[in-house]
């Protein structure tokens, strides 16, 4: 009884402190290419920027710290750091409420963005006063997220990794045959043709686009997809050694060495920067998946998915926080995966595409719980193209979707499996009607349609107002 009040109360001083601590969190959004990142942060801004506007506490029922904590205001703050570029918020929001309304574009540079919440503080020993959290976010282009599995990797294991994916994909890729081609032309061990390793370069940039047509995932370098303003660097011209066993010799103008050389610059000058501009002490990751995508690829694209999120999350130290760890070394306490644009199916199918995820992501997932943070699953719409409406077919009540173009204005979208198997799979490539979504149109000032924007809120942000 006496242990339980002592630990109760401990557990209350604690939570007082951190809360005091409470000030900021920085959240990662981590997502592939194309997988959703700015569309989500774009409706992240815009339902900030909406807070204490009429109505929001029903359009947010399920964000219950909403009307508890009595937040009155939401906006954007100045960056927290002035070197790194604001996310275009304005530019995002303008496209989508165009007379022709457009997607974001796809992002070709980092962007931070700082968001602030005012809400009442309930403190007895400051009644009356309120509070603000800021929350800092960064955006990227998605190819660059895959580098961050080179942070602790040698050129030899850079090398020893490409070679088996390019033995995997042999079959699935074209081009993987030009990459042999190679063999026993390069020369390691003598002075670089500059003319021949360009060429070689050229090659091994076609075949990872190639891979990331077809929705594979490890496409390392990232700059050498996106270079943004690397282009033309020779910092980016090298390739993994794929070809036969040799022995390296020490002359540094060699063929390797000078591979090597610019493999461990890149590394080092690039891919650390990256990592500390946008990744190091976040406190909450939103991870964004496009189960669809992965689906269209098949066996080989839906494997990937789990795999190259296995790896990228070894970068990232989760567990749960005391004050020093908050204050000195934060662990990432919660994490949450998300399949992103569920306005694709209608909502009776949204339990089967919350266990695809589940099952896609079973062992990335397991190593963020092994490690003790608090780890959910959900689906989500960041910008809901299509609303879900009952219609009577044939004498039976089913679910269809209609979107706002008079062209498609209602359709039925088909079933989604619950987990992976050949027949559900062969069946879906079959039946589903995949459809590339026009966004809604919407008028200036409207707030972006979405789908449990408020969910997601919640579990992020609840415990910290
Ligand atoms: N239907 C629907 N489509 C969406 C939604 N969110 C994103 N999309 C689609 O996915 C595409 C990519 O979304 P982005 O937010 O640009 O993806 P990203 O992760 O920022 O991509 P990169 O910047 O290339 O890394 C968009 O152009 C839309 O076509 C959504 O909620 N619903
Ligand atoms: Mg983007």
């Amino acid at each position: 009884m006496f242990d339980s009040i002592i630990e109760g109360l401990t557990d209350s001083i604690t939570d007082s402190v951190n809360r005091l601590f409470d000030k900021e969190i920085r959240i990662g959004v981590t997502g592939l290419s194309r997988g959703g990142k700015t569309a989500f942060i774009t409706s992240l801004v815009n339902t900030f920027l909406n807070f204490g506007n009429e109505g929001m506490s029903d359009r947010l029922s399920r964000f219950s710290a909403y009307d508890k904590s009595g937040i009155f205001y939401g906006g954007i703050a100045p960056n927290h750091d002035l070197s790194v570029p604001q996310f275009p918020y304005q530019e995002c929001y303008d496209a989508l409420v165009a007379s022709n309304p457009q997607w974001p574009t796809p992002t070709d540079n980092i962007s931070e963005i700082r968001l602030e919440i005012k809400f009442r503080d309930d403190r007895i020993f400051v009644p009356g006063e309120h509070r603000n959290l800021f929350i800092d976010i960064w955006d990227y282009p998605g190819e660059w997220l895959m580098d961050l599995m080179l942070l602790n990797m040698s050129y030899e294991q850079f090398s020893k990794k490409m070679r088996e994916q390019v033995k995997k994909l042999t079959a699935v890729v074209d081009s993987t045959s030009k990459l042999f081609d190679y063999r026993g032309k390069l020369k390691p061990n003598e002075p670089v043709d500059h003319k021949q390793l360009k060429s070689v370069v050229g090659t091994y940039v076609d075949w990872l686009k190639q891979c990331k047509q077809r929705g594979f995932a490890l496409i390392v370098p990232g700059r050498f997809v996106l270079p943004g303003n690397l282009e033309g660097a020779p910092i980016i011209e090298f390739v993994p050694w794929l070809w036969e066993d040799f022995v390296p010799d020490s002359r540094s103008d060699s063929l390797y060495n000078t591979m090597k050389f610019r493999y461990e610059n890149y590394r080092e000058k690039i891919v650390k920067k990256f990592y500390s501009d946008s990744f190091s002490k976040l406190d909450r990751q939103i991870i964004l998946i496009d189960c669809f995508k992965a689906l269209q690829g098949g066996k080989e694209t839906y494997n990937n998915i789990n795999d190259t999120f296995e790896v990228l999350l070894n970068n990232f130290n989760y567990g749960s926080n005391n004050i020093l760890s908050r204050i000195f070394s934060p662990n990432i306490d919660k994490v949450i995966f998300a399949a992103t644009k569920a306005d694709q199916i209608t909502i009776d199918e949204q339990k089967n595409l919350l266990s695809l995820l589940k099952s896609m992501v079973t062992s990335a997932s397991r190593k963020v719980r092994g490690e003790g943070s608090n780890c959910q699953y959900m689906v989500l719409s960041s910008i809901a193209a299509t609303r879900c409406k009952m219609i009577n077919h044939r004498g039976d009540n089913i679910q269809v979707l209609s979107t706002d173009y008079e062209d498609d204005k209602s359709y039925y979208p088909g079933e989604i499996p619950p987990n992976w198997s050949q027949e559900s799979m062969e069946a879906y490539q079959k039946y589903f009607k995949f459809k590339e979504l026009r966004p809604p149109k919407l008028s200036a000032g409207d707030p972006v349609p979405n789908m449990n924007m408020d969910i997601m809120l919640q579990y992020i942000l609840g415990d910290k107002l």
